[in-house]
């Protein structure tokens, strides 16, 4: 993390993230609505890390890792079958608290956790978004609102070439 001082010059401000790992992607949000930005990671393989990782900002810039209930358990072996390459937060349904989407890399399966604010997060089963795909990979995914109609849609990159592609999901 570097923070711009305004005029294009940084400074690092990472105490408390990861200082190992394989992370691939993050998305920025204020998960436990304090007012300051907070941090979702990603990772696809790392023994003892979960595939997805909420860290807290204190507003003086230490970074902590909050505790979460629902969302994937930590790797045991690497299980490179199942893992996460991208990740996005918003609020799908409008209550308030932030939610989450991720794409499974070797699987290009998108799934999203609802959130309650407090660290709980439950998995949705009927979002028509793929669970599976044969033959190619998931590796980025992004929410915003593509018809404005107030309810935040879903962007996911999926390749393998030549089987790539950009696929955009409309919430209903
Ligand atoms: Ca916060
Ligand atoms: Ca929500
Ligand atoms: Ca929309």
């Amino acid at each position: 993390m570097w923070v711009n001082d305004g005029a294009g010059h940084f400074r690092i401000a990472s105490q408390g993230l990861p200082a190992s790992g394989r992370l691939n992607c993050l998305a920025t949000g204020d998960l436990d609505s304090d007012g300051t930005v907070d941090l979702a990671l990603s990772s696809d393989y790392d023994v003892g890390y979960s595939q997805l990782m909420l860290y807290r900002n204190d507003g003086a810039l230490r970074w902590s890792r909050l505790e979460t209930t629902g969302l994937p358990d930590p790797y045991e072996r690497g299980v490179a079958s199942d893992t996460i390459r991208g990740v996005e937060l918003v609020d799908f349904n409008g209550d308030g608290h932030l939610d989450l989407a991720a794409v499974n890399h070797p699987k290009a399966g998108v799934g999203i956790w609802m959130g309650d604010g407090a660290g709980g997060w439950h998995a949705c089963g009927e979002t028509g978004l793929p669970q599976e795909q044969a033959q190619i990979f998931g590796y980025g995914v992004t929410a915003a609102d593509v018809n404005q109609d107030g309810k935040p849609d879903l962007a996911v990159a999926f390749g393998l070439a030549p089987n790539g592609s950009l696929q955009v999901w409309i919430q209903e």
